[in-house]
């Protein structure tokens, strides 16, 4: 069901700054977009066949930002990627994870894009993402 590690998620307060130490190991950033219904700014990092999503919260009621704000900048979430996203959800309901969307909703670059709650996945903010097919 799930096919690969599609990215890393990392909160950080501003992404110009968050950055830096990547930088620093000669990575660069692509694909900067702006994803409204999670009130995030984004960029990608790509590592070999991995990526390391930069989060900055655009808005203090941004998930993102609250995260910040009670665990500091750090880790956020990994997101797998998955064929049909509604069958992961639905499996993963099954098997008695805590879905927090039903339904999967816009990612960045077109993606689709699902959380399972961290309370019921040992503490880890999990994402299911379907890349889109088009
Ligand atoms: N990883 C692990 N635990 C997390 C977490 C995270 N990223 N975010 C919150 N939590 C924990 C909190 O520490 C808290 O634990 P305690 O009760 O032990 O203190 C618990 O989850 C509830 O957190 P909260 O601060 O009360 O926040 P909410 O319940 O309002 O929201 C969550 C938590 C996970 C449901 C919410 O952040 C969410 O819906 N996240 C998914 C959406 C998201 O993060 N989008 C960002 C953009 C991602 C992208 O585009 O790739």
């Amino acid at each position: 069901m799930l096919k690969k590690i599609n990215h890393i998620g990392i909160a950080v307060k501003s992404i110009e700054s968050g950055i830096v130490p990547y930088r620093a190991l000669g990575l660069q950033p692509e694909g900067e977009e702006v994803v409204e219904e999670q009130k995030v700014k984004v960029v990608f990092l790509t590592v070999g066949e991995s990526r390391i999503e930069l989060l900055e919260p655009t808005s203090p009621d941004s998930p993102v930002a609250k995260f910040i704000e009670k665990k500091g900048e750090g880790i956020h979430h990994i997101a797998f990627q998955v064929d049909n996203i509604e069958e992961a959800l639905k499996r993963a309901e099954a098997e008695g994870l805590k879905l927090i969307d039903k339904k999967p909703r816009a990612g960045a670059h077109g993606t689709r894009i699902a959380f399972l709650h961290p309370k019921s996945t040992g503490g880890v903010l999990m994402e299911l993402c379907e890349e889109s097919h088009g």
